[in-house]
């Protein structure tokens, strides 16, 4: 970026009610990094599409013309390129647990969040409304927009992504159990590897602020059972680079994240691993047991490209790194995520920043063409 871009904002293209799009401004913010949130709509969409070859939202268009996409590499990005204040523990094993969880919080909670956003009609009918007004270029009456918007969510990511009667309390008890341990967490320190926020704070700020926190049918449980982690979402919000240069970068995997742990271990690594199996073997659906259920979901070639990424960061570590995260995340499924998936993923995002057009047609947020 030149001098005269240097202080423009980032445009980014999204909505105050997204998932993505509040990990990725509570990120900003924090950094000190100027940008301005532009409403999606169907043009600018399809131009951000152009620029970067997927249809999702966040998409930033930097002022000297250039484009990021996908919140883990933009986070990614700017701790390369703008060391202050940084967010990356230092300590290798802590980086990479703290990237761990970032990857099941963007990944593994977004079923639940949708689940509690659109079963619930009360809540899917007022974010139905927040998200007509994203069809502003249409000429259809209001009520069909709402209609469009519920059917399209509550078909491609709850009943199309495996919520059913069967599956339900497994879905919620996702949620529920994440409440229970960063209550936990929180009542002894502000975030959650230790005194300053990390890529796992980000990334649980996904479906923890414009989803469980703001949504009205989960927002009562979270009010109701975990006032820290209420808390925790306001606290992550405000934060401001002047706020955070006192704050001590975490040295150390803390030892009563067991239970998370515990949980990405046996039930999100292995789903990853299913999913990178059906992937290989061209199937268009994966079922894997998950909690005394079965939960049979669309194939998801993004996720194979999440589980080889953090495999290339945990084969990377050195030997003492190593066994700090085989002690913290066990030995089995520490192993399980350092065996190569059977067919690795084309990557379709080149390295950031994007400055020329990709030449295939655009994917969707699960690299779908
Ligand atoms: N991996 C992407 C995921 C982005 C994503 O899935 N965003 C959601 C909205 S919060 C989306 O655009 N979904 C696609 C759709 O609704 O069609 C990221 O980290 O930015």
């Amino acid at each position: 970026m030149t001098d005269q871009h240097a202080s423009a904002p980032l445009l980014v293209y999204g909505t105050d009610c997204s998932y993505y799009t509040g990990k990725l401004e509570t990120y900003l913010r924090a950094k000190g990094i100027a940008y301005r949130l532009v409403p999606f709509g169907e043009e600018n969409m399809r131009r951000a599409a152009r620029h970067t070859g997927v249809v999702q939202i966040p998409q930033v268009e930097c002022p000297d013309g250039s484009w990021l996409v996908d919140t883990t590499l933009i986070i990614a990005h700017f701790e390369r390129t703008r060391r202050e204040p940084s967010f990356t523990p230092v300590d290798p094993a802590t980086a990479f647990v703290s990237r761990l969880v970032e990857d099941y919080a963007d990944e593994w909670l977004w079923r639940p969040a949708m689940h509690y956003r659109w079963s619930f009609p009360t809540t899917a009918a007022l974010m139905s409304a927040w998200l007509a007004e994203h069809v502003r270029d249409r000429r259809v009456p209001e009520w069909l927009k709402r209609l469009y918007w519920r059917r399209r969510q509550h078909g491609t990511f709850v009943a199309g992504d495996g919520v059913a009667p069967a599956t339900r309390i497994a879905i919620e008890s996702a949620y529920l159990d994440t409440l229970a341990t960063l209550e936990a967490v929180f009542a002894i320190r502000p975030f959650v590897l230790g005194e300053r926020p990390t890529a796992a704070d980000f990334g649980f700020m996904g479906p923890l602020f414009r989803h469980f926190f703001s949504d009205p049918a989960p927002a009562r449980i979270m009010r109701e059972r975990a006032p820290a982690v209420h808390e925790w979402v306001a606290r992550m919000w405000n934060l401001r680079p002047e706020r955070i240069a006192g704050m001590p970068m975490p040295e150390r995997i803390p030892d009563d994240l067991g239970a998370l742990l515990a949980t990405i271990g046996e039930v999100y690594l292995p789903y990853l691993d299913a999913n990178a199996a059906a992937f290989a073997k061209g199937d268009t659906r994966v079922s894997y047991p998950v909690r005394g259920t079965t939960i049979t979901e669309p194939v998801k070639p993004y996720r194979v490209w999440c589980r080889d990424r953090l495999r290339t960061e945990l084969v990377g570590l050195d030997a003492d790194a190593r066994s700090t995260v085989e002690r913290a995340l066990g030995a089995s499924a520490t192993a399980r995520l350092a065996a190569p998936s059977p067919r690795p993923i084309e990557n379709l995002v080149a390295e950031l920043p994007l400055t020329t057009p990709p030449k295939a047609k655009p994917v969707d947020s699960w690299w779908r063409r």
